[in-house]
């Protein structure tokens, strides 16, 4: 895969406020989304293109390709790209104001954000600054360009608010108990779109979003890491899949739904927080189980539960195919999530279309088919 080349597009110089009303001003469709490299920036951006909108990315340089799940929608800045891509950091004010006030927005989607929970465990304090600060940084240079009353705002929040399990299933007025540094920097980031929607009347909404997978799910997040293995598996690429805690269970949708939602919160009349989820729950093994069954493999468990010495077996063969490994669990778990989507089905109009098993089945069978041009290659 190559990269995409990165045009601050001509005619985008700062311009403070609008002369505009909000009203006015919202005539035009044109979407700014941080995050845009990531997993939901992708889908989003599909989905916004879709609609009419001219979309801004913001994107991070880096020595490697990171622009992978976008190049489909990339058209040189010669041919009137309907996505332009800036660079930029959500560590880095200045930039950000300079973003906002060149592109003028009418919906801004804060998707960007060091998102791996085991790894906030590592890298606590760049976790807290990026999806904590960094939410803070764009609000203010929202206000700092004058667009406090013209922009609406989308805040990616998530289930990991709920933390320790308090009720379930988990609904907009369940108390919050994060279990990460992930969690704990994602509770900023509610909040504080929380308090300039009641300061400063901010058209400011939270999205506390389940667990949403995809085959443009990063490789490192539980799902994706057992399609892949499954599908390299299978063809002959792997040998054994390598996980931690099996009994964490999650509530698990697709992507794709999941920012068909996003973009509806931004269509209200009145900002508010909303809760997208299936109002189902599996754990980490049934999805290892379904993911093996699609190659027609049969999961049989072994040895003592939730221990290093657990494995789980092929039943025809008697082949380990899967190995607990302690490195793999966290400090900290979150051991239930499972959400309650009744307000957001309600006031949005808003249902998962994708079902856990579509969702396996998308997933290995995606996988396959890479590794399998993988083998061609
Ligand atoms: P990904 O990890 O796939 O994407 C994260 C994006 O953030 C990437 O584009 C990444 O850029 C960018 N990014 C990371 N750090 C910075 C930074 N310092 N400045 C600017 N951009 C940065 O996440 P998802 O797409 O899965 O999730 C989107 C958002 O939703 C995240 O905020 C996540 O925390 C949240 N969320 C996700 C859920 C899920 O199940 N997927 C559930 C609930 C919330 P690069 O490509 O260069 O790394
Ligand atoms: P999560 O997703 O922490 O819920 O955060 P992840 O897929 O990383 O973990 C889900 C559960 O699986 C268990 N697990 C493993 N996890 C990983 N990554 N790797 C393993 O080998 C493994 N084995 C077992 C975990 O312990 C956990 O219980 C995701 C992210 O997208 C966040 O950004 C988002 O906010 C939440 O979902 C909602």
């Amino acid at each position: 895969k190559g990269g995409l080349s990165v045009h601050m597009a001509p005619g985008y110089a700062p311009v403070m406020g609008s002369q505009q009303s909000p009203d006015e001003y919202r005539k035009r469709k044109v979407a700014l989304l941080t995050g845009i490299t990531g997993q939901d920036g992708s889908y989003l951006t599909e989905l916004l293109l879709e609609k009419g909108y001219e979309v801004h990315g913001i994107i991070r340089r880096s020595s490697s390709f990171n622009t992978g799940r976008i190049e489909h929608l990339y058209k040189d800045v010669h041919e009137r790209p309907k996505m332009v891509l800036h660079y930029g950091d959500l560590t880095d004010t200045t930039n950000l104001v300079g973003i906002i006030s060149s592109v003028q927005p009418t919906e801004i989607y804060n998707l960007a954000a060091q998102s791996h929970v085991k790894v906030s465990f590592d890298m606590a304090e760049y976790t807290g600054d990026v999806d904590g600060l960094g939410t803070l940084r764009l609000l203010d240079a929202i206000r700092t360009c004058g667009l406090t009353n013209h922009v609406r705002f989308y805040q990616a929040s998530t289930s990991e608010l709920y933390g320790k399990v308090v009720e379930t299933p988990q609904t907009e007025t369940t108390p919050f108990y994060p279990r990460s540094p992930y969690g704990v920097a994602k509770l900023y980031g509610f909040w504080i779109v929380k308090n300039y929607r009641e300061s400063y009347g901010m058209h400011a909404s939270n999205g506390i979003l389940f667990n949403h997978e995809s085959p443009r799910r990063g490789r490192t997040f539980v799902t994706r890491k057992i399609s892949r293995a499954v599908a390299e598996i299978h063809v002959g690429q792997q040998d054994c899949l390598y996980l931690g805690n099996l009994d964490a269970k999650r509530d698990w949708g697709h992507a794709r739904d999941y920012v068909e939602g996003m973009w509806r919160m931004l269509q209200q009349d009145t900002p508010d927080d909303y809760v997208l989820a299936t109002g189902e729950t599996h754990p980490v093994r049934e999805f290892v189980e379904k993911a093996f069954a699609i190659v027609g493999t049969t999961i049989v468990w072994e040895g003592e539960r939730d221990t290093i010495h657990e494995v789980g077996k092929c039943s025809q063969t008697g082949k380990v195919l899967v190995r607990v490994d302690e490195r793999y669990f966290r400090p900290a778990e979150v051991d239930l999530l499972h959400g309650n989507p009744a307000k957001a089905e309600k006031a949005l109009g808003w249902k998962r279309q994708c079902t856990f098993d579509e969702l396996v089945k998308d997933m290995v069978e995606a996988d396959i088919e890479g590794a399998k041009r993988a083998n061609h290659d």
